[in-house]
Protein backbone atom coordinates (compact mmCIF):
# COMPACT_ATOMS: atom_id res chain seq x y z
CA UNK A 1 0.00 0.00 0.00
CA UNK A 2 1.45 3.41 -0.90
CA UNK A 3 -0.46 5.75 1.74
CA UNK A 4 -1.65 5.24 5.19
CA UNK A 5 -3.89 8.57 6.39
CA UNK A 6 -3.16 10.22 8.92
CA UNK A 7 -5.24 12.92 11.24
CA UNK A 8 -2.92 16.39 11.42
CA UNK A 9 -4.91 16.94 14.52
CA UNK A 10 -4.61 13.93 16.90
CA UNK A 11 -2.15 11.87 14.68
CA UNK A 12 -4.49 8.30 14.53
CA UNK A 13 -3.81 6.55 11.25
CA UNK A 14 -6.25 4.98 9.26
CA UNK A 15 -6.19 2.37 5.84
CA UNK A 16 -6.75 4.95 2.89
CA UNK A 17 -10.04 4.71 1.62
CA UNK A 18 -11.87 7.43 -0.92
CA UNK A 19 -14.86 8.18 1.52
CA UNK A 20 -12.31 8.28 4.47
CA UNK A 21 -12.51 12.18 4.07
CA UNK A 22 -12.13 13.08 7.88
CA UNK A 23 -10.62 11.74 11.00
CA UNK A 24 -13.50 10.73 14.11
CA UNK A 25 -12.05 13.16 15.93
CA UNK A 26 -13.34 15.59 13.17
CA UNK A 27 -9.65 16.42 12.48
CA UNK A 28 -8.22 16.78 8.30
CA UNK A 29 -6.37 13.90 7.08
CA UNK A 30 -3.51 13.72 5.60
CA UNK A 31 -1.98 11.21 2.90
CA UNK A 32 1.49 9.44 4.13
CA UNK A 33 3.49 8.21 1.21
CA UNK A 34 4.70 5.06 3.59
CA UNK A 35 7.81 4.66 1.42
CA UNK A 36 9.78 5.83 -1.20
CA UNK A 37 8.01 4.05 -4.50
CA UNK A 38 10.64 1.92 -6.30
CA UNK A 39 12.41 3.60 -9.85
CA UNK A 40 11.30 7.22 -9.42
CA UNK A 41 13.43 9.54 -10.66
CA UNK A 42 12.87 12.75 -13.33
CA UNK A 43 14.12 10.78 -16.24
CA UNK A 44 11.23 8.40 -15.86
CA UNK A 45 9.19 11.40 -14.82
CA UNK A 46 10.33 13.16 -18.08
CA UNK A 47 9.79 9.75 -20.36
CA UNK A 48 6.28 10.43 -19.77
CA UNK A 49 3.54 12.65 -21.46
CA UNK A 50 2.92 16.34 -19.52
CA UNK A 51 0.70 16.56 -16.82
CA UNK A 52 -0.19 15.36 -13.24
CA UNK A 53 -0.40 11.35 -14.53
CA UNK A 54 3.30 12.23 -14.80
CA UNK A 55 3.42 11.56 -11.20
CA UNK A 56 1.57 8.66 -11.18
CA UNK A 57 4.07 6.65 -8.10
CA UNK A 58 3.35 9.29 -6.39
CA UNK A 59 -0.53 9.40 -6.59
CA UNK A 60 -3.22 7.01 -5.34
CA UNK A 61 -4.04 4.23 -7.36
CA UNK A 62 -7.01 4.45 -9.23
CA UNK A 63 -9.14 2.03 -11.08
CA UNK A 64 -10.03 4.38 -13.89
CA UNK A 65 -8.50 7.70 -14.89
CA UNK A 66 -11.02 10.63 -15.14
CA UNK A 67 -8.81 12.48 -17.34
CA UNK A 68 -8.55 15.57 -20.00
CA UNK A 69 -4.98 16.02 -19.64
CA UNK A 70 -4.81 18.58 -16.65
CA UNK A 71 -1.64 20.03 -15.86
CA UNK A 72 1.58 20.68 -17.92
CA UNK A 73 0.39 24.51 -17.51
CA UNK A 74 3.20 27.04 -18.79
CA UNK A 75 5.61 28.55 -16.41
CA UNK A 76 6.09 31.95 -18.14
CA UNK A 77 9.55 33.97 -16.95
CA UNK A 78 8.21 37.47 -16.09
CA UNK A 79 11.41 39.07 -15.62
CA UNK A 80 15.07 37.99 -14.26
CA UNK A 81 14.28 35.50 -11.01
CA UNK A 82 10.31 35.82 -11.47
CA UNK A 83 7.50 33.25 -13.31
CA UNK A 84 4.38 32.80 -13.17
CA UNK A 85 3.22 29.30 -13.50
CA UNK A 86 0.01 29.68 -15.66
CA UNK A 87 -2.90 27.36 -14.24
CA UNK A 88 -5.18 29.45 -16.38
CA UNK A 89 -4.25 26.96 -18.99
CA UNK A 90 -6.08 23.91 -17.30
CA UNK A 91 -9.00 22.18 -19.18
CA UNK A 92 -11.31 24.27 -16.94
CA UNK A 93 -9.05 27.14 -16.58
CA UNK A 94 -8.21 26.56 -13.07
CA UNK A 95 -5.60 24.67 -10.74
CA UNK A 96 -8.49 23.02 -9.57
CA UNK A 97 -8.39 20.22 -12.31
CA UNK A 98 -5.32 18.90 -11.11
CA UNK A 99 -7.11 17.74 -7.92
CA UNK A 100 -10.55 16.52 -9.77
CA UNK A 101 -8.69 13.93 -12.07
CA UNK A 102 -7.50 12.31 -8.87
CA UNK A 103 -10.23 12.61 -6.82
CA UNK A 104 -13.56 11.95 -9.55
CA UNK A 105 -11.43 9.04 -10.45
CA UNK A 106 -11.41 8.15 -7.18
CA UNK A 107 -15.43 8.72 -6.18
CA UNK A 108 -16.46 7.01 -9.96
CA UNK A 109 -14.17 3.40 -8.99
CA UNK A 110 -16.05 3.36 -5.56
CA UNK A 111 -19.13 3.95 -6.05
CA UNK A 112 -20.22 7.61 -5.36
CA UNK A 113 -24.09 7.92 -6.44
CA UNK A 114 -23.01 11.30 -7.52
CA UNK A 115 -20.53 14.35 -6.31
CA UNK A 116 -21.06 17.31 -4.49
CA UNK A 117 -19.46 20.41 -3.96
CA UNK A 118 -19.69 24.24 -2.45
CA UNK A 119 -17.56 26.51 -4.30
CA UNK A 120 -17.18 30.13 -5.07
CA UNK A 121 -16.72 29.01 -8.91
CA UNK A 122 -13.87 27.33 -10.04
CA UNK A 123 -14.44 23.95 -7.87
CA UNK A 124 -18.23 24.04 -9.00
CA UNK A 125 -16.92 24.51 -12.72
CA UNK A 126 -14.45 21.66 -12.60
CA UNK A 127 -16.00 19.31 -10.45
CA UNK A 128 -18.99 19.62 -13.09
CA UNK A 129 -16.70 19.01 -16.08
CA UNK A 130 -15.27 15.97 -14.73
CA UNK A 131 -17.97 14.38 -13.56
CA UNK A 132 -19.51 14.96 -16.76
CA UNK A 133 -16.59 12.59 -17.92
CA UNK A 134 -17.54 10.58 -15.63
CA UNK A 135 -20.62 9.91 -16.60
CA UNK A 136 -21.78 10.46 -12.99
CA UNK A 137 -24.28 13.60 -11.75
CA UNK A 138 -22.94 16.58 -9.49
CA UNK A 139 -24.49 18.60 -7.47
CA UNK A 140 -23.08 21.76 -6.69
CA UNK A 141 -23.88 24.60 -3.68
CA UNK A 142 -22.70 28.60 -4.71
CA UNK A 143 -23.14 31.49 -2.47
CA UNK A 144 -26.15 33.65 -4.32
CA UNK A 145 -25.07 36.34 -6.39
CA UNK A 146 -21.11 35.86 -5.59
CA UNK A 147 -19.98 33.37 -8.09
CA UNK A 148 -17.99 35.00 -11.35
CA UNK A 149 -20.19 34.80 -14.45
CA UNK A 150 -17.88 32.36 -16.44
CA UNK A 151 -17.88 29.75 -13.73
CA UNK A 152 -21.23 29.53 -13.04
CA UNK A 153 -21.61 29.44 -17.49
CA UNK A 154 -19.49 26.39 -16.80
CA UNK A 155 -21.25 24.94 -14.17
CA UNK A 156 -24.39 25.60 -16.05
CA UNK A 157 -22.84 24.03 -19.46
CA UNK A 158 -21.30 20.92 -18.30
CA UNK A 159 -25.18 20.12 -16.71
CA UNK A 160 -24.68 20.57 -12.88
CA UNK A 161 -27.59 20.85 -10.37
CA UNK A 162 -27.24 23.91 -8.81
CA UNK A 163 -28.17 25.08 -5.39
CA UNK A 164 -27.95 28.88 -4.45
CA UNK A 165 -27.02 29.45 -0.93
CA UNK A 166 -27.87 33.01 0.46
CA UNK A 167 -24.92 33.87 2.77
CA UNK A 168 -21.48 33.34 2.00
CA UNK A 169 -19.34 29.98 0.70
CA UNK A 170 -18.61 29.17 4.31
CA UNK A 171 -22.34 28.45 4.82
CA UNK A 172 -22.52 26.03 1.55
CA UNK A 173 -19.57 24.30 2.74
CA UNK A 174 -21.63 23.15 6.39
CA UNK A 175 -24.58 21.93 4.39
CA UNK A 176 -21.72 19.98 2.07
CA UNK A 177 -20.10 18.72 5.02
CA UNK A 178 -23.49 17.67 6.77
CA UNK A 179 -24.74 15.78 3.64
CA UNK A 180 -21.93 14.13 1.83
CA UNK A 181 -20.51 10.63 2.77
CA UNK A 182 -20.77 6.80 1.97
CA UNK A 183 -24.72 6.23 3.70
CA UNK A 184 -25.99 9.41 0.96
CA UNK A 185 -23.45 8.26 -2.18
CA UNK A 186 -22.56 12.04 -2.75
CA UNK A 187 -18.80 12.19 -2.66
CA UNK A 188 -17.71 14.99 -1.52
CA UNK A 189 -14.72 16.83 -3.32
CA UNK A 190 -14.28 20.19 -1.43
CA UNK A 191 -10.41 20.90 -0.61
CA UNK A 192 -10.72 19.38 2.91
CA UNK A 193 -10.80 15.78 0.75
CA UNK A 194 -7.16 15.07 1.44
CA UNK A 195 -7.06 12.82 -2.36
CA UNK A 196 -7.89 16.04 -3.93
CA UNK A 197 -4.99 17.92 -2.87
CA UNK A 198 -2.61 15.20 -3.73
CA UNK A 199 -3.27 15.87 -8.15
CA UNK A 200 -2.36 19.32 -6.51
CA UNK A 201 0.49 18.74 -5.28
CA UNK A 202 1.80 18.39 -8.95
CA UNK A 203 2.23 22.18 -9.16
CA UNK A 204 5.17 21.49 -7.13
CA UNK A 205 6.30 18.88 -9.45
CA UNK A 206 6.44 20.37 -12.67
CA UNK A 207 7.95 23.97 -11.27
CA UNK A 208 10.86 21.80 -9.80
CA UNK A 209 11.11 20.03 -13.02
CA UNK A 210 11.47 23.03 -14.94
CA UNK A 211 13.51 25.61 -13.36
CA UNK A 212 14.39 23.31 -9.34
CA UNK A 213 13.04 24.46 -6.57
CA UNK A 214 12.93 28.08 -6.48
CA UNK A 215 13.57 30.46 -2.93
CA UNK A 216 9.70 31.03 -2.69
CA UNK A 217 6.47 30.21 -4.25
CA UNK A 218 3.51 33.45 -3.70
CA UNK A 219 -0.02 32.12 -4.20
CA UNK A 220 -3.73 33.43 -3.02
CA UNK A 221 -5.50 31.35 0.38
CA UNK A 222 -9.28 31.14 0.02
CA UNK A 223 -10.31 27.68 1.73
CA UNK A 224 -6.38 27.09 2.34
CA UNK A 225 -5.75 23.39 0.21
CA UNK A 226 -3.61 24.76 -2.70
CA UNK A 227 -0.83 25.97 -0.15
CA UNK A 228 -0.74 23.03 1.97
CA UNK A 229 -1.09 20.76 -1.30
CA UNK A 230 2.16 22.61 -3.13
CA UNK A 231 4.25 22.36 0.16
CA UNK A 232 3.31 18.85 0.48
CA UNK A 233 4.39 18.51 -3.57
CA UNK A 234 7.69 19.92 -2.47
CA UNK A 235 8.77 17.82 0.89
CA UNK A 236 7.99 14.63 -0.95
CA UNK A 237 10.52 15.77 -3.57
CA UNK A 238 12.90 16.19 -1.00
CA UNK A 239 12.45 13.09 0.79
CA UNK A 240 12.84 10.85 -1.86
CA UNK A 241 15.68 12.35 -3.26
CA UNK A 242 14.12 14.55 -5.91
CA UNK A 243 14.78 18.01 -4.50
CA UNK A 244 17.89 18.92 -2.39
CA UNK A 245 15.98 21.92 -1.29
CA UNK A 246 12.65 23.51 -0.14
CA UNK A 247 10.91 26.79 -0.91
CA UNK A 248 9.19 29.41 1.52
CA UNK A 249 5.56 29.79 0.77
CA UNK A 250 3.50 32.84 0.74
CA UNK A 251 0.25 33.16 1.14
CA UNK A 252 -1.93 35.78 0.33
CA UNK A 253 -5.10 37.26 1.21
CA UNK A 254 -7.44 39.93 0.44
CA UNK A 255 -8.19 42.82 3.33
CA UNK A 256 -11.61 41.60 3.53
CA UNK A 257 -11.25 37.89 3.70
CA UNK A 258 -7.65 37.54 5.85
CA UNK A 259 -8.20 35.28 8.68
CA UNK A 260 -5.24 33.18 8.08
CA UNK A 261 -2.60 35.71 6.87
CA UNK A 262 -3.60 37.48 9.78
CA UNK A 263 -3.39 34.79 12.19
CA UNK A 264 0.28 33.93 11.08
CA UNK A 265 1.52 37.49 11.09
CA UNK A 266 -0.02 38.00 14.74
CA UNK A 267 1.07 34.64 15.54
CA UNK A 268 -2.04 32.98 16.47
CA UNK A 269 -2.46 29.42 17.58
CA UNK A 270 -6.12 29.63 15.08
CA UNK A 271 -7.46 32.04 13.04
CA UNK A 272 -10.28 34.12 14.01
CA UNK A 273 -12.57 33.55 11.65
CA UNK A 274 -14.07 36.37 8.80
CA UNK A 275 -18.15 36.18 9.27
CA UNK A 276 -18.81 38.70 6.22
CA UNK A 277 -15.95 38.28 3.52
CA UNK A 278 -15.61 40.48 1.13
CA UNK A 279 -13.74 41.18 -1.62
CA UNK A 280 -13.66 41.63 -5.51
CA UNK A 281 -11.61 38.81 -5.63
CA UNK A 282 -14.67 36.51 -5.35
CA UNK A 283 -12.58 33.20 -5.53
CA UNK A 284 -11.27 34.06 -2.30
CA UNK A 285 -14.00 35.57 -0.45
CA UNK A 286 -13.83 33.07 2.59
CA UNK A 287 -13.92 33.79 6.18
CA UNK A 288 -13.73 30.04 7.63
CA UNK A 289 -10.80 28.28 5.57
CA UNK A 290 -11.40 24.75 6.46
CA UNK A 291 -8.46 23.94 5.96
CA UNK A 292 -5.95 26.57 7.75
CA UNK A 293 -4.41 24.01 10.11
CA UNK A 294 -2.62 22.57 7.23
CA UNK A 295 -2.11 25.76 5.98
CA UNK A 296 -0.61 27.31 8.88
CA UNK A 297 1.51 24.21 9.37
CA UNK A 298 2.92 25.06 5.60
CA UNK A 299 3.83 28.58 6.67
CA UNK A 300 5.36 27.57 9.81
CA UNK A 301 7.38 24.54 8.42
CA UNK A 302 8.41 26.29 5.18
CA UNK A 303 9.70 29.62 7.53
CA UNK A 304 6.84 31.21 5.04
CA UNK A 305 5.56 34.50 4.88
CA UNK A 306 1.57 36.02 4.41
CA UNK A 307 0.40 39.53 3.10
CA UNK A 308 -2.74 41.14 3.43
CA UNK A 309 -3.56 43.01 0.25
CA UNK A 310 -6.13 45.59 -0.44
CA UNK A 311 -8.57 44.97 -3.66
CA UNK A 312 -7.35 48.23 -4.97
CA UNK A 313 -3.69 46.50 -5.16
CA UNK A 314 -5.52 43.20 -6.62
CA UNK A 315 -7.12 45.50 -9.57
CA UNK A 316 -3.83 47.06 -10.19
CA UNK A 317 -1.84 43.78 -10.46
CA UNK A 318 -4.88 42.41 -12.61
CA UNK A 319 -4.17 45.10 -15.16
CA UNK A 320 -0.18 44.87 -15.06
CA UNK A 321 -0.33 41.10 -15.59
CA UNK A 322 -2.81 41.52 -18.43
CA UNK A 323 0.01 44.04 -20.00
CA UNK A 324 2.22 41.85 -19.77
CA UNK A 325 0.14 38.91 -21.88
CA UNK A 326 -1.31 37.46 -19.07
CA UNK A 327 -4.99 37.13 -18.07
CA UNK A 328 -5.75 36.05 -15.09
CA UNK A 329 -8.57 36.08 -13.08
CA UNK A 330 -8.79 38.66 -9.57
CA UNK A 331 -7.69 36.49 -6.89
CA UNK A 332 -4.97 35.35 -9.36
CA UNK A 333 -3.46 38.86 -9.50
CA UNK A 334 -2.84 38.80 -5.33
CA UNK A 335 0.26 36.52 -5.93
CA UNK A 336 1.49 39.40 -7.97
CA UNK A 337 0.56 42.11 -5.46
CA UNK A 338 1.82 40.29 -2.67
CA UNK A 339 5.01 39.80 -4.52
CA UNK A 340 5.15 43.87 -5.10
CA UNK A 341 4.46 44.38 -1.08
CA UNK A 342 6.97 41.43 -0.49
CA UNK A 343 9.93 43.49 -2.66
CA UNK A 344 8.94 46.24 -1.38
CA UNK A 345 9.34 45.03 2.38
CA UNK A 346 12.59 44.06 1.62
CA UNK A 347 11.35 39.88 2.76
CA UNK A 348 12.21 38.96 -1.13
CA UNK A 349 15.93 39.68 -1.46
CA UNK A 350 18.18 40.19 -4.44
CA UNK A 351 18.68 37.43 -6.68
CA UNK A 352 15.88 35.40 -5.19
CA UNK A 353 13.71 32.93 -7.23
CA UNK A 354 10.38 33.49 -6.73
CA UNK A 355 6.99 31.61 -8.84
CA UNK A 356 3.53 33.13 -8.88
CA UNK A 357 0.76 30.89 -8.87
CA UNK A 358 -1.85 32.48 -11.38
CA UNK A 359 -4.81 30.12 -10.62
CA UNK A 360 -7.44 30.64 -12.64
CA UNK A 361 -7.61 32.01 -16.37
CA UNK A 362 -9.29 36.09 -17.07
CA UNK A 363 -11.75 34.49 -18.73
CA UNK A 364 -13.88 33.30 -15.72
CA UNK A 365 -14.83 36.96 -14.68
CA UNK A 366 -15.43 38.88 -17.67
CA UNK A 367 -17.61 41.41 -15.46
CA UNK A 368 -14.05 42.63 -13.53
CA UNK A 369 -12.65 43.32 -16.48
CA UNK A 370 -12.67 47.45 -17.70
CA UNK A 371 -15.08 48.87 -20.00
CA UNK A 372 -13.53 49.17 -23.48
CA UNK A 373 -12.63 52.82 -24.73
CA UNK A 374 -14.32 51.97 -28.17
CA UNK A 375 -14.54 54.57 -31.32
CA UNK A 376 -17.43 53.42 -33.77
CA UNK A 377 -17.56 53.21 -36.98
CA UNK A 378 -20.98 52.80 -39.47
CA UNK A 379 -18.81 51.10 -42.47
CA UNK A 380 -14.98 49.82 -43.78
CA UNK A 381 -14.52 53.35 -45.03
CA UNK A 382 -14.84 55.39 -41.54
CA UNK A 383 -13.03 52.13 -39.86
CA UNK A 384 -10.41 52.81 -42.69
CA UNK A 385 -10.18 56.43 -41.28
CA UNK A 386 -10.83 55.80 -37.57
CA UNK A 387 -8.28 53.53 -38.10
CA UNK A 388 -5.55 55.80 -39.40
CA UNK A 389 -5.88 58.39 -36.76
CA UNK A 390 -5.56 55.53 -33.82
C1 LIG B 1 -8.73 31.24 -8.69
O1 LIG B 1 -13.77 27.27 -6.14
O2 LIG B 1 -12.54 27.79 -2.98
O3 LIG B 1 -6.74 28.30 -0.83
O4 LIG B 1 -14.74 26.97 -4.24
O5 LIG B 1 -10.67 29.71 -7.35
O6 LIG B 1 -6.92 26.16 -2.08
O7 LIG B 1 -8.97 27.43 -1.46
C2 LIG B 1 -11.60 28.54 -5.00
C3 LIG B 1 -10.38 28.91 -4.54
C4 LIG B 1 -7.27 30.71 -5.37
C5 LIG B 1 -7.92 29.58 -3.30
N1 LIG B 1 -7.46 31.10 -6.64
O8 LIG B 1 -7.41 28.27 -3.20
C6 LIG B 1 -13.77 27.33 -4.91
C7 LIG B 1 -12.61 27.89 -4.20
C8 LIG B 1 -8.58 30.77 -7.30
C9 LIG B 1 -9.56 30.02 -6.65
C10 LIG B 1 -8.21 29.97 -4.68
C11 LIG B 1 -9.39 29.63 -5.31
P1 LIG B 1 -7.51 27.50 -1.81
Amino acid sequence: MLYKLRCVKCGREYEPDPWRIRCDCGGLLEPVIVRKPTGISWTLFRSRKLGVWRYEELLPKVKGRVTMGEGGTPLIKLKENLWVKFEGANPTGSFKDRGMTVAVSLAKGSGAKSVICASTGNTSASVSAYAARAGISSIVLLPRGKVARGKLAQAILHGAKIVEVDGSFDEALKAVMRVAGKESGLYPLNSFNPWRLEGQKTIAFEIADEIGVPDWVILPIGNAGNISAIWKGFKELKRFGLADKLPRMAGVQAEGAAPIARAFREGLKEPEFVDNPETVATAIRIGRPVNWPKALAALKESDGWTEVVSDEEIVRAHRDLARAGIGVEPASAASLAGYRRMVREGIIKEGERVVLIATGHALKDPDFIPEPEVVRAKDADEAVRLVMSL
